[in-house]
């Protein structure tokens, strides 16, 4: 039987379609980095991504929203700041339908072809910046974004921990123009912040978090012994 490798040991990984069958997935591990605005973690997962192949892993990275032709397309709707009018309902069925295309056409393919895929954001993004953040209903998302990842989850969740007004200053000097989550209020990324650390008390096994305060060798030292741990890489 295919095993998935989860919290240090190894168990089969079921996946359940939509369609009710049960598939198993291949035994390779499914990463993904979260964070708030200027947390570092895209910063972080090249670095990940750069000592993985070093190691001799083969290494799939991909982010959301995007990932895929349509998914960059829907991205740069999601991330124009001219868009302020965006009802959020309208937003996070974005997100849900780049999503969908992203684990069908890149993420699961991936996977099957044996490479660790490390992907910048995913699910949990969308509890904090949807739910935490904008105020939907929970349950309402939980179903849906259930079946557009067709059950899929990570095998481990890197939190980039940060209080966002550092972050906020961060990506202002990285950023040529404030996209449109940038420009929403500090109030909306301390609710995000909240979502994201609720998320890592429910499911402490499967999300780690990292404190994000210091520069990026620092930081990556942390990243690569939870990785290393984990997967029982040296
Ligand atoms: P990043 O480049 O920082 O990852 O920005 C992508 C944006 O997409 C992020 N904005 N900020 N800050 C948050 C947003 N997003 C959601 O609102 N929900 C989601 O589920 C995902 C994956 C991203």
């Amino acid at each position: 039987m295919l095993m998935a490798i989860r919290g240090g040991k190894c168990r089969p990984r079921a996946v359940r379609k939509p369609s009710s069958d049960l598939v198993y997935a291949p035994p390779v591990p499914f990463v993904t980095f979260e964070g708030v605005e200027g947390s570092g973690k895209t910063t972080q997962l090249a670095l990940a991504a750069e000592r993985l192949r070093a190691a001799g892993k083969t290494v799939r990275t991909t982010r959301e929203p995007g990932g895929t032709p349509i998914g960059e397309r829907i991205r740069a709707v999601l991330l124009d700041a001219a868009h302020a009018e965006l009802d959020p309902m309208a937003e996070w069925l974005l997100v849900e339908a780049a999503r969908r295309q992203h684990v069908r056409d890149v993420v699961r393919p991936a996977l099957a072809d044996g490479a660790f895929v490390l992907c910048d954001r995913f699910t949990d993004s969308t509890e904090a910046y949807q739910v935490a953040g904008r105020g939907l209903d929970a349950a309402m998302v939980e179903g849906l974004d259930g079946r557009v990842r067709g059950g899929l989850a990570p095998d481990l969740t890197l939190l980039y921990d940060l209080d966002p007004r550092e972050g906020l200053v961060r990506a202002q000097g990285r950023d040529a123009s404030p996209g449109r989550f940038e420009s929403a209020a500090l109030e909306f990324h301390e609710r995000v912040r909240s979502g994201f650390l609720a998320a890592a008390r429910r499911e402490p096994k499967r999300i780690a978090v990292v404190p994000a305060q210091g520069g990026a060798d620092a930081v990556f030292a942390l990243t690569w012994r939870v990785l290393s741990e984990r997967f029982g890489l040296s």
